[in-house]
């Protein structure tokens, strides 16, 4: 079964003036389509085919013969998690089990200071992340695909801070992307179910 483009969770234009319906058409549109266009050439015919996404990016990570498949499903994945980690009008104070788990990081002010490091301190391609591993909350990164899944760790909350994710809006100033997504963006409630699960 071929894997398909999710639409995204809200219209295109939804979350301007933080990010542009230019960068979603092209981010969504163009670069999540294109990963899911290419894991499908990459695991057809093969035994991986009616592999879950999930499986495919355990199986695959570190296993030098499935680079591509790796890098392309943990891609695919990381993307449909990264749309449902905003939504218009998103941001403000997170409540109950995230907002205590968010005092255990430090608070909210720590939190995204912290998160913004991270991002900003990626080097190159990738992503920042809120993660629960082993019951502790902590903020990490991640180069190019590489996500907690693969980690083993369970993801709540992800920021992509390849250029593409910015660069229409904001050229080079990666810091005012990550404080509008921190500010403006944040869809709490997603945080939440991730939370969850991750008990
Ligand atoms: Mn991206």
């Amino acid at each position: 079964m071929a894997f398909e483009l999710p639409p995204l969770p809200y219209p295109k234009n939804a979350l301007e003036p933080h990010t542009s319906a230019q960068t979603l058409d092209f981010h969504h549109g163009k670069h999540h389509q294109a990963y899911v266009t290419n894991l499908n050439n990459l695991v057809k015919g093969t035994p991986q085919e009616n592999q879950s996404l999930e499986e495919l990016i355990k199986a695959s990570y570190k296993d030098e013969s499935k680079t591509g498949i790796f890098n392309n499903a943990a891609q695919v994945w990381n993307h449909t998690f990264f749309w449902n980690c905003m939504k218009p009008n998103g941001g403000g104070q997170p409540s109950g089990d995230v907002a205590q788990a968010i005092e255990k990081v430090g608070g909210l002010h720590k939190f995204k200071d912290d998160f913004k490091a991270a991002a900003v301190g990626q080097f190159g391609s990738g992503w920042a992340w809120l993660v629960a591993d082993k019951g502790q909350v902590k903020i990490t990164k991640t180069a190019n695909a590489v996500n907690p899944l693969a980690e083993g760790q369970t993801a709540l909350l992800t920021c992509d801070v390849w250029e593409h994710a910015y660069y229409l809006d904001y050229q080079n100033r990666r810091p005012d992307f990550l404080q509008a997504f921190l500010d403006h963006l944040i869809n709490w409630d997603f945080v939440a179910q991730n939370l969850s699960k991750a008990r």
